[in-house]
């Protein structure tokens, strides 16, 4: 089991100054460390590309719309079992189906504004860290490089 995920505070959640509160429950809460972070807007291209495995769903086009409607906040997490506990810990996909307290829950407006996305696999965090982040921007707890 791998020991880092990835995950982005979405749209609408920026934009609501959710930013800093996300942050601190992933990190006193959840436990799991920031090894890498960062502010963007994707463009149209990206967010078709980061969201590729989803582009024969019937939300892909909204999907891809509303992920570049305003900056996301993108960061690789570590904690042992990061990938599994992480999605765990943020809630259900749908936040009125999230466990109360958890950030899904609380954060969280609609399935597709649900404020936080977090890797399903090993694989896709690799992948999806490597897309935001080059190798001199991801760091170990020594404060060395990682290269995932
Ligand atoms: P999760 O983010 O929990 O892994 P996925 O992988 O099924 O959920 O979906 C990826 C993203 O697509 C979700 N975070 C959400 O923003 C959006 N999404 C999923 N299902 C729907 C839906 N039925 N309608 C609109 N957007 C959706």
């Amino acid at each position: 089991m791998g020991n880092y995920t990835f995950t982005m505070i979405k749209p609408t959640a920026v934009e609501h100054g959710n930013v800093g509160q996300i942050l601190m429950m992933v990190n006193k809460d959840g436990g799991f460390r920031i090894a890498a972070l960062k502010m963007k807007r994707m463009s149209k291209t990206e967010a078709r590309e980061f969201y590729a495995v989803h582009k024969d769903r019937p939300f892909y086009d909204e999907l891809v719309d509303f992920m570049t409607s305003g900056p996301v906040v993108a960061a690789v997490l570590q904690k042992e079992n990061a990938v599994i506990d992480y999605r765990k810990f943020i809630g259900a996909t749908n936040p009125d189906e999230a466990e109360e307290g958890s950030i899904r829950k609380t954060f969280g407006v609609s399935i597709q504004a649900n404020c936080v996305h977090g890797s399903d696999s090993d694989e896709n965090a690799i992948r999806e860290s490597k897309f935001f982040f080059s190798t001199s921007e991801i760091f170990n707890s020594e404060g060395g490089l990682i290269d995932m």
